[in-house]
């Protein structure tokens, strides 16, 4: 059972301090930050794939939820991954880095208050969270410590083991916050490896034991938390040709080590990425090639862009 993202209502907020650090720290003059809603084109491509790859999940007896369209995003519901993580018991709507993302997780309640009680957790968003320091600097992070602040996307889940990348959308104290949370699992932070957004796109748990890194960030096998020291990994090869919409992108070409595994044996992957087909398959993984224009633009890969609530071997 998986919710799939939406990308109707998709935009790009008025700049704020929270937006400027955490989205587009790395950009040098703003007035090449975009504003405003997503050309429609970018819209309706996005929405006719992500119908493809709904289909493909159904095919494959997943069933597929969408995110409630009666809340209009002040961002967007494109990507469901990143607001709020769900793992046993646990559904927790994480305290987001971005003003404009504080209410998004409503658009997922109505389906989550069916699997339990959601934690809601706040953060205060002030000026004071967000160090400017981070421009331009990908050693300056763009979160001070003063309150837990992280994306659910800053999380991979692994039994009783929750890896936590320390970056510019979740610091230090929110590792420290969802290990209180969490008192039967353990947390592993992960620092220096890569300072812009989520863990998703840097690893990918493809099935107990065996998982893709992405060889720009991952350096050593040492910089990963203990417990995966041991797993089996593959590096992912170069990625194929990724398009943006000119004049937006939001991801790195890496996005697509963010993949779906649909199951232990099928990974949904972006159409062009043959090489990294060629080195699922030799795993034993085949891949549902399926065609996602927008990824780069949105910045959403098929991990981002769903939010899987509940598995058969569950
Ligand atoms: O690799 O640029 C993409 C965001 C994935 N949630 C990247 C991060």
């Amino acid at each position: 059972m998986v919710i799939v993202g939406d990308a109707t209502g998709a935009q790009i907020p008025k700049l704020d301090i929270s937006l400027r650090l955490i989205n587009y720290a790395d950009v040098q003059n703003e007035d090449d930050i975009p504003q405003g809603p997503y050309p429609q084109q970018v819209v309706d491509e996005a929405n006719e794939d992500l119908e493809l790859f709904c289909d493909v999940l159904r095919d494959e007896s997943v069933t597929v939820l969408r995110p409630d369209a009666s809340w209009e995003p002040r961002y967007y519901h494109y990507c469901p991954r990143d607001g709020v993580l769900v793992h046993d018991d646990l559904i927790l709507s994480t305290p987001q880095p971005l003003r404009a993302r504080r209410t998004e997780y409503h658009a997922l309640e109505s389906i989550l208050n069916q699997y339990g009680k959601m934690t809601v957790a706040r953060c205060s968003q002030v000026d004071a969270l967000y160090n400017t320091a981070c421009l331009g600097d990908p050693d300056v992070l763009a979160l001070n410590e003063t309150e837990p602040c992280f994306d659910a996307a800053n999380i991979l889940r692994d039994n009783d083991n929750l890896y936590y990348l320390v970056s510019n959308s979740g610091n230090r104290v929110g590792a420290e916050y969802l290990q209180e949370l969490c008192p039967t699992k353990k947390v592993w932070p992960i620092e220096d490896v890569y300072a812009y957004m989520h863990l998703d796109s840097t690893i990918s748990l493809l099935r107990e034991g065996l998982m893709l890194l992405n060889p720009s960030r991952i350096k050593s096998l040492d910089q990963l938390p203990k417990p995966l020291q041991s797993w089996n990994y593959i590096w992912c090869p170069d990625p194929g040709e990724v398009y943006h919409y000119p004049g937006y992108c939001n991801s790195s070409k890496w996005i697509n080590v963010n993949l779906l595994m649909i199951n232990p044996n099928l990974a949904a992957i972006e159409s062009n990425q043959h090489a990294l087909r060629a080195e699922l398959e030799k795993h034993n993984i085949d891949c549902a090639m399926i065609q996602a224009r927008h990824q780069r633009t949105l910045g959403g890969g098929f991990h981002c862009v769903t939010l899987d609530l509940k598995r058969q071997h569950d």
